[in-house]
């Protein structure tokens, strides 16, 4: 009886707490990749990839970010983000192949696309923002994998502004579900105390009309 409770107890795991109180769903899978693994990648990715700044908006005038973004796909999605095109680029030659068929594992899901972000140190983060429903369907779910320093992720609910806090850290594998876009906010908060870089990558499932690929 005794250990029948210990396993009702403690034979969920980690992933299966859902970190938002309602209206969406973020599971986090802790660790996915080992310590070695997760030092192989970042270096690869920080050294090999041809990192850019992104465009953001800024009271109307379109602005080079200090963040650096890239985006990768099977196909040259298009859309537009704040009156600005973008357009997907081919997945860079055996770079994301691992790591991808490793997010559609730990997520269950197909995934036809990566944004991928790198932040030199903590002075640089992204604005509260969701992702994009119509680019994405609405119940879309998007892995994410922090790789490099530990920064804060927050989420803030758009109607009712109830926040929600978490420590991405190396090699640590979130995932967003359900109607998460739809009704939270997400952001990476700025700090001082961070000096070296973060790189971030989401494998989405972007949805260009041609069907969702999902297990
Ligand atoms: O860097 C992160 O953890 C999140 C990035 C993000 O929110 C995005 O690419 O839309």
């Amino acid at each position: 009886m005794a250990e029948q409770m210990f396993f009702d107890l403690f034979g969920a795991s980690l992933s299966d707490i859902n970190l938002l109180p309602c209206d969406g769903i973020v599971n986090d899978y802790g660790s996915a990749l080992g310590p070695a693994e997760a030092d192989a990648l970042y270096e690869r990715l920080l050294n090999q990839l041809p990192w850019r700044p992104d465009i953001a908006v800024v009271n109307g005038v379109a602005t080079e970010t200090a963040r650096h973004a890239l985006w990768y796909g099977d196909r040259p999605f298009r859309y537009m983000h704040s009156g600005i095109p973008r357009q997907a680029q081919p997945w860079p030659a055996g770079l994301l192949d691992d790591v991808k068929r490793l997010a559609e594992e730990v997520s269950q899901t197909r995934f036809n696309s990566c944004v991928l972000n790198l932040y030199h140190d903590g002075r640089e983060g992204m604005t509260w923002h969701s992702d994009s429903e119509a680019a994405y369907g609405p119940h879309t779910a998007i892995a994410s994998l922090s790789l490099g320093a530990t920064r804060k992720f927050a989420f803030m609910h758009k109607r009712t502004r109830e926040r929600r806090e978490l420590m991405l850290r190396h090699g640590q594998f979130i995932v967003m579900r359900g109607e998460t876009q739809r009704h939270w906010l997400h952001a990476v908060m700025k700090t001082f105390t961070v000096t070296s870089p973060r790189i971030n990558l989401t494998f989405r499932t972007f949805d260009d009309g041609t069907g969702r690929a999902a297990f």
